[in-house]
């Protein structure tokens, strides 16, 4: 683990000495020696977002997406008891086949993938488990699909993403195309506002709602260019304001889908999720195959594209933070 490649003299691992679990892929040992800006990205959008094989190419697109606005991308997961940050392509590969039987894993799980070592299972990070592990490994921008959130009729069955929380403590920038109305957007506003997290929108006035560009609800302020948005992220950290902030950008227009049959589908998944008892941790990977074989796999579609617009944003985004950072 601790040897040195063969054509250079620096170490194999440089995130060592941050954790001793981190483990970063060549790319981004590469990328930390030439000084070029790290995207987290997420694996249990790979492994429970999506069928195979299309969350292998949408994951392989994403990648490229970020690296060709000038970041490097890195996809982690939690693979033989270490925090992988990048997959390289037999590992990306592993996981997308893996899908569900990989675990998914938010800030609760973590230990349970760790403790026991090489015997431990996969993880899938959602986006608080990412979250945590681009902090521990000093990456700012981490670009996902949608977020989690309060769900609908929260106040009885307490259903609030654990990444809501996780937003609210780890000094982290999400990029995403907002969340989808599987969950109750104005709820899940009010609890960000409550725990000091800033909502950006790019793009337009609105906070977006996933496979629809508008929500109805604003976000807290718009800022379309990345030096805007590096620039009011900087004045939070700066500030010792440590958290999250939240920043969405709204599906391509060209690939959203029409509302009424998006609610349609919602309303026909929700009712379906209620009847067969899903709860717990299975209730979001439960909600987002239903909505995809009840549209048919549009939905697929238009979560592929907002996932690579979002990777653009993110990508920029971080090549900003960094130029802001020198310029100090
Ligand atoms: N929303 C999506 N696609 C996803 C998820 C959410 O549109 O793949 C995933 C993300 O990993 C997110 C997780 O962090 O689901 C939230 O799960 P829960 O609602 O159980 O906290
Ligand atoms: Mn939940």
């Amino acid at each position: 683990m601790s040897a040195l490649s063969p054509n250079s003299s620096r170490p194999s691992n440089p995130l060592a000495s941050r954790h001793p679990l981190l483990q970063p892929s060549p790319a981004v040992v590469d990328a930390l020696a030439a000084g070029r800006p790290l995207v987290a990205l997420e694996s249990t959008i790979v492994a429970h977002g999506m069928p195979y094989p299309q969350n292998l190419h949408t994951a392989r697109a994403v990648e490229a997406m970020v690296r060709e606005h000038g970041a490097e991308p890195a996809t982690i997961a939690v693979i033989d008891g270490r925090i992988r940050i990048g997959l390289d392509e037999p590992t990306l590969e592993r996981l997308a086949q893996a899908g569900p039987q990989a675990l998914k894993v938010s800030r609760r799980d973590l230990p349970a993938v760790l403790a026991g070592g090489a015997r431990s299972p996969m993880g899938a990070t959602t986006v608080a488990g990412t979250m945590i592990c681009a902090a521990l490994a000093g990456i700012e921008v981490f670009v996902t699909g949608g977020i989690g959130g309060v769900h609908r009729g929260a106040a009885t069955t307490f259903d609030i993403s654990a990444d809501l929380q996780e937003l609210a403590r780890t000094s982290v920038v999400v990029v995403c195309a907002g969340a989808k109305s599987i969950l109750d957007l104005g709820l899940t506003l009010e609890y960000l506002e409550t725990h000091g997290v800033p909502v950006l929108s790019a793009g337009q006035d609105d906070f977006a709602a996933f496979y629809v560009r508008e929500s109805g609800l604003r976000a807290d302020q718009r800022l379309d260019s990345p030096e805007a948005q590096a620039r009011f992220i900087r004045a939070k950290w700066d500030l010792g304001l440590t958290g999250g902030v939240l920043l969405s950008t709204p599906v391509p227009e060209a690939d959203a889908l029409p509302r009424d049959a998006v609610d349609g589908w919602i309303a026909q998944a929700l009712a379906d999720a209620a009847a067969q008892g899903v709860s717990g941790k299975a209730v979001t990977p439960y909600l987002l195959a239903r909505i995809e074989k009840l549209s048919g796999g549009r939905s697929l579609a238009a979560n592929i594209a907002l996932v690579k617009h979002n990777a653009e944003v993110g990508g920029r985004l971080a090549v900003a933070l960094a130029a802001d950072r020198r310029a100090g």
